[in-house]
């Protein structure tokens, strides 16, 4: 395994994490997936981190999967090797929240892993799209269904069968992206959203996190039950407490996170 195929280090209470195979355009191959996979959980284990940053080159966050890996594989290998489910989907084991900070393209399995993160901060020259239909294949990871669900089925329907890209205002219109921030400041501006998220009760955060994936798991009255228990759920945390008293005396709450 090259554990250089993702960098990672912490700020603060952030954990960063940085895909680094910038000469293929982070092309996403099987070592940097479980390189990343292990990174990702060693992140969700560190009592230190209250918020992941994830984030690839200046020029590509991925420009996909490896295509070169992919090239000479038959339909047996793909399934015999569970290629995809054996290890993209960690990131979505995590409970921490992940923010992608994505500059330059994103594309098919690239953007893709953008969609597995939480919310996705974008540089102003960020480039989003499936284009898996000019390769003679479909989108592997999530492309079909977490894009309608991000940005309506017309709009995914154009990206999909197209092939084409979507800038980073196109992306923000469309809702694909919470901000868009100059490409020179990306990582800072992701670490001061991740910063403000990781001063928060972990507890309540990673409710919050489970809270709004539930709006696409379950109907509306469903999520909002479950909304409610886990609201009340959170009356047992000392986090409460405090987040309440220092409202009532007008200062910053210092919460232990449980
Ligand atoms: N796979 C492998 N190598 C890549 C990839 C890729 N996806 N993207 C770029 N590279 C390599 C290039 O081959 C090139 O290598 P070399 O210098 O050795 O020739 C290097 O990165 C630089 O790329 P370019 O010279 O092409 O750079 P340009 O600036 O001219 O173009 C583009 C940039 C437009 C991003 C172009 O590289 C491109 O079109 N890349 C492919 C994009 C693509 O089709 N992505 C989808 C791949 S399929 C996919 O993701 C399926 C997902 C399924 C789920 C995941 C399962 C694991």
């Amino acid at each position: 395994m090259q554990e250089d195929l993702v960098l990672a280090r912490k700020e603060g209470r952030v954990g960063i994490l940085q895909l680094n195979r910038p000469a293929q355009l982070n092309a996403l191959n099987d070592a940097l997936m479980d390189a990343l996979g292990i990174a990702l959980l060693a992140m969700e284990q560190d009592n230190d981190i209250g918020c992941i940053v994830l984030t690839g080159s200046a020029k590509a966050f991925a420009a996909g999967a490896d295509i070169a890996a992919m090239q000479p594989m038959n339909y047996i290998n793909v399934v015999r090797n569970n290629f995809i489910g054996r290890n993209w989907e960690t990131i979505l084991t995590l409970r921490k929240p992940v923010i992608a900070a994505v500059a330059g393209y994103a594309l098919g399995g690239g953007c893709e892993l953008a969609m597995m993160c939480d919310f996705i901060i974008a540089a102003d020259n960020a480039k989003f799209g499936q284009p898996e239909i000019k390769i003679g294949v479909i989108p592997g990871a999530g492309g079909t269904q977490r894009l309608p669900r991000a940005i309506s089925k017309s709009k995914a329907m154009d990206m999909v069968l197209t092939g084409r890209m979507m800038d980073a205002q196109e992306a923000e219109r469309a809702g694909l992206v919470s901000r868009i921030v100059p490409a020179d400041k990306l990582e800072q501006e992701a670490i001061e959203a991740a910063t403000i998220i990781a001063a928060m009760s972990l507890p309540s955060v990673m409710a919050a996190k489970e809270a709004v994936n539930r709006a696409y798991e379950s109907t509306l009255n469903e999520g909002v039950l479950f909304e409610r228990r886990t609201f009340h759920a959170l009356f047992g945390t000392l986090d409460q407490k405090e987040g309440m008293t220092a409202f009532l005396e007008k200062r910053k709450p210092d919460f232990k996170h449980e």
